[in-house]
């Protein structure tokens, strides 16, 4: 993976704004959608303060932006913002034709606003009759229009959004008269624009007129066509095995967008099996149906395609993507995402010559389909042990018969950023470079206080930006991740070794790998977790500072206290939070609560929040988040290895990291005034780390272990934050073409809505239920090693932590007899009294094709 140079440039000519007003319900909405998207038009809510949509063209061959405000009517009587009218090139006033009020009101309100804030005094109006459609209905006259036209100097058009007819016209007319004028042509060229923005950036101008413009005016939209493949040829370490790259990349493309993109993702699915990919720590704003996870959103099936669209809405930040069912992260398939600073937004520190990504992560030399069968024993097996740490896919250094190391030149005194994310399934690592030091800036979505050290440990599933500064005589220096929790010797495959390059130097990296802190040192890692701050002074995605948001008095609406640990579930291996292992029901939560509520594919808050389980059982669990209400949850790791945690769709506010037993009274111990805001956090061995989250983000939000194992056997759960107000203002309707239109036959009604044929008498709505409850893949007659009680071949001198399997694991809690039960066919101690729904024989969805506790359908 190469360095990328930091330059800009625009992928357009002239950029221009254009603003809709007019009365509520007179369709400004509506000829937007039916100007940038050939949909058929539905009946759309009001909308609410501002909507933004962008449109990219060519015109008179030059490639223009136009960046649509799309106003809300019901403003009318509070006057809009002023700021909307700002540097608007083109307004365009809708009328009704069969509602006379909403003519009479452009002349009386809407024209008179016009005249008073907008600052382009030559910007190009056009007045619109829409609904002409309904001819029959009409109360304004197309006379009266043109004479309205004529009065306020304004082109004139009378369209219907409905048919479509005049709509495409009526904008080319406007971009048309836009161009024609010199004064707005130069304020819409992308390179004055950007001399503008450079001098007030300069400036640090921060007023208002810059943020409005900002708000709306800067994204982009951001293509791109993924074909996913097993390929066997790449080989990372010497066993051949498939591993799942991206356009025959791994690791996988970079996302490289900017705060408010939207990107576009159309993923073929090229394996022999189902898959979803999630993007790790984009918040999904209002719209958790992009999230890519089982819970919201059915698996594209081999050999189909789906696209995720999804917005980097008030984000900044290093994150990762990667497929999130099945246990294929195991097998590859991750990448990174990064999310810069809108241009105003002066990012903390001075811009490095060039960025570095830097993927490290364990892996596995088995095929991942062989590990995953490994770990679903009858019998007591916590998975496996990696063979390998890998950089960005490469051995390490020196590593007979791996893919070569990685390596990134640099030049004498220059300052480099390094996006270093964890992308394992298991280990925590401590990474470094022999003689240089790193600052580090940014954790996933915040800018931290700026702390120089020699080493930094990265938990699985985290990510990180630090500078380095080539400051060195011109040499190669080792670049080093080495496991937590486990000694290794220099030359062991679990030692990661790139090199760092100085050009114009000749020679091999030689000397002494620098020094790692003791691996099992745990307070050593707590207080470095500890002194990562949030910078309050930095802006990010926003202008104003990071620390303008203050958790020192918030009230908490609920705490959370979930126990990560281990269980035997009816003779399999599980793992739990609070005795509960998290079973992947066939219809997605998210599907299900659209159609009916939830009801029947899980029970809310069935699950114990704050206490344990007495028996380990399977649950659906799905909890409330109280929406707009801030959540206190405590992460307790009951085991004696390392755990990460991670929830989609917020940020968390690390607030304290203790030993043994959370109490109230622990909470003296937080850290209020300036805890980092980010996306995974880690839990150490029989410790406990305590959050705050602010639930402002309606969806269905999956709370999960990072760790491959864990999250594949069960240790997850679902957050709804829930608003009963259907406005898409609130929380965005599901995609119009949702997955299972795409890959089956089923009409895209509810699973729920229509009997089955197969259940004529039924008289509840009916679940698709199959597989029944999770099975092994394959029966494995191998010996399963822990992960730690059993050395690895590859890890001779590891003495290795043992994990507390003490008490003995909880009996099955009925001997389970075929037919093996549902956990939600059968009552369970979870579920007390919920009506036992029929299992469908022959669900009207596709199926896995291999059933596994995370493969849904
Ligand atoms: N028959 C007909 N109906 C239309 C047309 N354009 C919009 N509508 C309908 O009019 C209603 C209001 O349309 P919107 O586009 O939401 O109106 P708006 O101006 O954006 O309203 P606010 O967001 O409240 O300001 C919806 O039910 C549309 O389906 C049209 O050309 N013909
Ligand atoms: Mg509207």
């Amino acid at each position: 993976m190469g360095s990328r140079k930091n330059n800009n440039s625009s992928s357009y000519d002239y950029s221009f704004k254009i603003l809709l007003i007019g009365d509520s319900g007179v369709g400004k909405s509506s000829l937007v959608l039916s100007f940038i998207s050939q949909q058929y038009l539905q009946d759309l809510s009001p909308t609410i303060g501002v909507d933004f949509k962008m449109k990219l063209l060519t015109f008179g061959g030059k490639r223009m932006k136009l960046t649509i405000w799309d106003t809300a009517g019901q403003e009318r009587f509070g006057s809009l913002t002023s700021s909307y009218y700002r540097g608007a090139h083109g307004i365009i006033l809708v009328y009704d034709v069969t509602r006379r009020e909403t003519f009479t009101n452009l002349s009386e309100i809407w024209a008179k606003e016009v005249e008073i804030y907008s600052t382009n005094h030559d910007c190009i109006r056009i007045l619109v009759g829409n609904k002409v459609d309904r001819d029959s209905e009409r109360a304004v006259t197309v006379e009266e229009g043109i004479a309205l036209a004529r009065e306020h100097k304004c082109l004139f058009f009378e369209c219907s959004a409905r048919t479509r007819a005049n709509v495409q016209q009526c904008f080319k007319e406007l971009i048309s008269k836009i161009v024609e004028v010199p004064s707005l042509l130069d304020k819409g060229s992308a390179i004055v624009k950007k001399q503008v923005l450079e001098k007030k950036q300069m400036c640090r101008a921060e007023n208002s007129m810059v943020s409005a413009l900002l708000d709306g005016t800067n994204s982009t939209d951001i293509y791109k066509e993924w074909v996913v493949s097993l390929d066997s040829t790449f080989n990372p370490v010497s066993s051949p095995q498939p591993v799942i790259t991206i356009n025959g990349q791994f690791p996988g493309p970079l996302i490289n967008a900017t705060t408010n993109d939207f990107v576009h993702v159309n993923l073929f699915n090229n394996l022999d099996e189902s898959l979803l990919f999630t993007w790790n720590g984009i918040q999904q704003r209002l719209n958790s149906w992009q999230d890519g996870v089982s819970g919201t959103n059915c698996p594209i099936q081999p050999g189909k395609n789906w696209t995720y669209v999804f917005e980097t809405k008030d984000q900044i930040g290093t994150f990762t993507y990667f497929p999130s069912i099945n246990f294929q992260k195991v097998a590859g398939g991750f990448g990174p995402i990064q999310v810069n600073n809108r241009v105003v937004i002066a990012v903390p520190f001075a811009t490095p010559e060039a960025e570095f990504d830097l993927l490290i992560g364990d892996w596995f030399s088995a095929d991942y389909r062989v590990v995953r069968s490994s770990i679903q024993g009858k019998f007591m097996s916590y998975g496996a042990v990696p063979d390998v740490i890998l950089m960005n896919g490469k051995g390490p250094y020196g590593l007979p018969n791996s893919k070569e190391h990685e390596s990134f030149t640099v030049t004498k005194g220059k300052t480099y950023r390094f996006r270093i994310s964890n992308v394992g399934t298991f280990f925590s690592f401590n990474f470094r470079i022999q003689s240089h030091l790193m600052v580090l800036v940014e954790t996933e979505g915040s800018y931290t206080n700026q702390i120089t050290l020699d080493s930094l440990d990265v938990h699985v599933g985290q990510s990180y930006s630090v500078l380095v500064t080539a400051i060195q005589d011109e040499s190669d220096y080792y670049m080093v991740a080495t496991p937590k929790l486990l000694n290794t010797s220099d030359s062991s495959p679990l030692v990661a070794k790139g090199v760092l390059h100085y050009a114009n130097y000749v020679g091999t990296v030689s000397g002494p790998l620098p020094s790692e802190p003791n691996p099992y040192d745990i307070d050593f890692s707590v207080d470095q977790a500890k002194s990562i701050r949030w910078n309050l002074t930095a802006g990010a995605a926003r202008p104003n500072p990071q620390g303008t948001f203050n958790v020192t008095n918030i009230t908490l609406s609920k705490t959370f206290i979930l126990h990560g640990s281990i269980s035997e579930i009816d003779g399999l291996s599980r793992y739990t939070v609070n005795n509960v292992s998290y079973f992947t029901p066939n219809t997605p939560l998210k599907l299900a609560d659209q159609f009916v509520n939830g009801s029947v594919v899980y029970q809310l808050d069935a699950f114990p929040v704050d206490s344990i389980n007495d028996a380990a059982t399977y649950g659906v669990s799905v909890v409330t988040g109280v929406h707009k209400g801030w959540l206190e949850i405590v992460f307790k790791n009951d085991l004696y290895v390392m755990d990460s945690w991670h929830l989609d769709g917020f940020g968390f506010y690390v607030v304290g990291f203790g030993d043994g037993d959370w109490t109230p009274e622990s909470r003296t111990s937080y850290n209020l005034y300036d805890p980092v805001v980010r996306s995974t956090v880690q839990v150490y061995p029989q410790r406990w780390t305590a959050v705050y989250v602010f639930l402002d983000n309606p969806g269905m939000w999956n709370l999960r272990s990072q760790h491959s194992v864990n999250w594949y056997l069960g240790q997850e759960l679902y957050i709804r934050v829930h608003d009963p107000d259907p406005n898409p203002a609130k929380e965005k309707p599901p995609p119009q073409k949702r997955m299972f239109d795409d890959q089956s036959n089923a009409p895209i009604a509810s699973p729920f809505a229509q009997p089955s044929p197969l259940l004529p008498d039924s008289p509840a709505p009916q679940v698709a239920i199959s597989p029944p409850f999770p099975q092994p893949i394959a029966p494995s007659n191998a010996p399963i090693a822990s992960p730690i009680a059993q050395p690895s071949p590859l890890l001779p001198e590891s003495p290795a932590p043992q994990v507390a399997i003490s008490p003995p694991f909880p009996q099955p809690i009925a001997p389970s007899n075929a037919p093996i039960a549902s956990p939600i066919a059968q009552p369970s101690p979870l579920l007390p009294g919920s009506p036992a729904p029929q299992v469908a024989v022959l669900p009207p969805f596709p199926q896995p094709i291999a059933p596994s506790p995370q493969s849904g359908w």
